[in-house]
């Protein structure tokens, strides 16, 4: 997916970009990318002060942008690691009929064109334009 990334000067990480319907291109089992459910739009994992911003992000099969932390199993792994995304925001994007054939793995969460695992802190979304979201409604930005 082409993701233009920008650093404010506040140290913020700005993502802009458009992310269509790209497969997960991993099938190898070693590799952990290949856990990540197949049709993820764009994903966030435990990056913290991270801006997503007017990225159009369509069609995907099992979720258009998702805001999640390290799994446990891999968290343990280095303990050093902060693997909560906190203070993120995810904002101006157009993510829309994503979600409509989602890979298992995506379980224990439901398809949807904005998703987030409920961790971390200052984490809000404002001004998307979406379908679906879990959970709704997703905390919004001041
Ligand atoms: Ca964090």
């Amino acid at each position: 997916m082409p993701v233009r990334r920008e650093t404010s000067p506040s140290a913020r990480l700005l993502a802009k970009g458009t992310a269509a319907a790209r497969p997960n291109p991993s099938t190898d089992p070693s590799d952990l990318l290949s856990r990540l459910p197949a049709g993820t739009g764009l994903l966030t994992i435990d990056a913290d002060r991270v801006t997503l911003t007017d990225n159009v992000v369509t069609s995907n099969d099992s979720v258009g942008i998702a805001l999640i932390s390290v799994p446990p199993d891999v968290a343990v792994l280095d303990p050093r690691v902060d693997t909560i995304p906190d203070d993120d925001q995810i904002t101006r994007n157009t993510v829309l009929r994503n979600g409509t054939n989602p890979d298992p793995r995506l379980a224990p969460f439901p398809p949807a064109d904005l998703l987030w695992d409920g961790t971390g802190t200052g984490n809000c979304w404002k001004a998307n334009t979406f379908g679906t979201a879990f959970p709704a409604p997703l905390p919004s930005c001041n």
